[in-house]
């Protein structure tokens, strides 16, 4: 891919003549395979992208939590609250182990959660959509976290060693929750009645295309791809994973005999590969400068969790103090 890119000389990505031996040093150990580390001398853009993509990644996982958090208190038996809850937690779980990845970097995780709170900071545009029946916890779980765990699977392969190691952790448990998720949708098919089916049908139909906008514009329009492909920060196109997902996804849509909203979803022998409509990118792009249906209610929550918790952290804070100094008289 890279020596294509040099050749091609697309994309503005330096040719290996003009790097300097450092820069050329780094290349040949993305190139071998070899994880860059922490410690390890790397470019300067090579780590800002890094602290860009494990930040908007880390700040998805917590914003993700208040889709479902909206359906914790009405969950139907004692069961699904609690593999819900049960699921959510492994959510802050996951932006804890990201925050602590960008912070090998050397990014601040303060000043970056404060961005995201100004609204400078971007996150998965999925979470920007509202959860409004029972099934959208299934829907979430087997489509929101099914494309995660496609998009993350191949991340468990990315170069830098800590994100890398993040998401190995990160896929066990993104496993987990697809499964729980399509389960819920299964068993609303097989034993519900015609109001819970139709919901599932409802949910499918309101999440399925946003869900396949979460692999990101399509390769044509992505600005980052490129050299993110180079560095072997992403090792695959925002397009190959999204037709993977689709691929992967229309049979277990069958087995739950449902359909997605899409009249040209269609398998082409040809391609080996199933064909799909046209993606509504004005919408994803609206979506990114703020305006989804939820922007300003996530960012609203997340800066009242916040400030909410402040006492919280300054009572954990001087708890530990005091601890500290019992401990050293
Ligand atoms: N939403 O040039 P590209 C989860 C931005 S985790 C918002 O293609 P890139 C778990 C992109 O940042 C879900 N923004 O960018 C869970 C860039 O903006 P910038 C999150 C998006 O980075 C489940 C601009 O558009 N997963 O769901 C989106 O090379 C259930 C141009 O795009 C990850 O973050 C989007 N969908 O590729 C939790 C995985 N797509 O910074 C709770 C790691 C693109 O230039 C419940 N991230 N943008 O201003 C990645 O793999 C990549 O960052 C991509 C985007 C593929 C998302």
């Amino acid at each position: 891919m890279y020596a294509q890119l040099v050749e091609t000389g697309t994309s503005g990505i330096k040719s290996l003549d003009d790097m300097s031996p450092e820069e050329r040093a780094f290349q040949q150990k993305i190139d071998d395979e070899i994880k860059i580390e922490a410690k390890n001398w790397m470019p300067a853009a090579y780590r800002q992208t890094l602290i860009r993509q494990i930040s908007q990644h880390a700040h998805s996982e917590i914003v993700g939590m208040l889709p479902e958090g909206n359906w914790v208190t009405r969950a139907p038996t004692l069961k699904r609250k609690l593999q819900l809850m049960a699921k959510i937690q492994d959510e802050a779980g996951h932006g804890l182990y990201l925050y602590s990845a960008m912070e090998t970097l050397g990014a601040d995780r303060d000043e970056e959660i404060a961005k995201l709170h100004a609204g400078m900071a971007k996150y998965s545009s999925i979470f920007n959509y509202p959860t409004l029946n029972w099934a959208d916890m299934g829907a979430v779980g087997w489509l929101v976290d099914g494309a995660a765990i496609v998009n993350q699977v191949v991340l468990q392969r990315t170069s830098y060693g800590p994100y890398s190691r993040a998401m190995i952790r990160i896929c066990k448990e993104e496993s987990f929750h697809q499964r729980q998720g399509y389960e819920l949708l299964l068993t609303l098919m097989r034993h519900g009645n015609q109001a819970q089916k139709a919901m599932v049908q409802d949910a499918i139909n309101r999440l399925w295309w946003p869900a396949l906008m979460m692999f990101g514009p399509s390769d044509e329009h992505s600005p980052n791809s490129a050299q993110s492909l180079a560095w072997k920060i992403k090792r695959q196109s925002n397009d190959d994973l999204r037709q993977r997902f689709i691929d992967q996804t229309v049979p277990q849509l069958e087995l739950l005999g449902c359909t997605a909203p899409d009249p040209e979803l269609k398998w082409n022998p040809e391609r080996g590969h199933y064909d799909f409509g046209a993606i509504q990118w004005e919408e994803f792009y609206e979506v990114l400068k703020g305006n989804g249906p939820c922007n300003a209610e996530r960012l609203a929550t997340r800066r009242n969790a916040i400030e909410g918790g402040a006492w919280v952290r300054a009572a954990a804070v001087a708890h530990a103090r005091k601890q500290q100094r019992r401990t050293a008289a």
